[in-house]
């Protein structure tokens, strides 16, 4: 969604962790079926592979997108996507440039972001989205 004045990134991600149900350790509450906030049915029946992830267009570690999803974006623009756990820049595949942001942030103070590495949506990037992402780790995959 483009957006003008202030970034509503915040506001986003605490529908989606509204929708998510918890935060934290993957496959330990999370449902990705809230009763409130933004939901996915796929990431509910695959909660160890797939999660909803956002990112605020302008500062994505991995350099912003002008066209995503088919569709022309601007640098006032939060993504979201279904995608695999560990996509930091949300172009479907986890690789060497989710683990370069993700090794930026770690253990960081202000790094609490799914596009910095925050997988798990517990406001760290710690070492579960890390063991989540080495483990699909997978630069030859197909994009979701
Ligand atoms: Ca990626
Ligand atoms: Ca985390």
């Amino acid at each position: 969604m483009n957006y003008i004045g202030a970034s509503p990134v915040d506001t986003i991600r605490g529908y989606l962790v509204s929708g998510r149900g918890a935060v934290g350790a993957f496959e330990s509450g999370e449902t990705w079926n809230g009763a409130t906030g933004i939901i996915s049915s796929n990431a509910a029946a695959d909660l160890a592979h797939v999660g909803i992830g956002y990112a605020e267009n302008s500062a994505i570690p991995a350099g912003s997108y002008s066209t995503f999803m088919g569709q022309t974006v601007g640098a006032s623009t939060i993504l979201i996507r279904y995608t695999r756990i560990g996509d930091a820049n949300l172009d479907g595949i986890v690789d060497g440039n989710d683990a370069g942001t993700l090794g930026g942030s770690f253990n960081a103070a202000g790094f609490g972001q799914w596009y910095y590495g925050d997988f798990d949506y517990d406001g760290t990037v710690t070492g579960d989205d890390a063991g989540a992402q080495s483990g699909l780790f997978n630069p030859s995959a197909l994009p979701l």
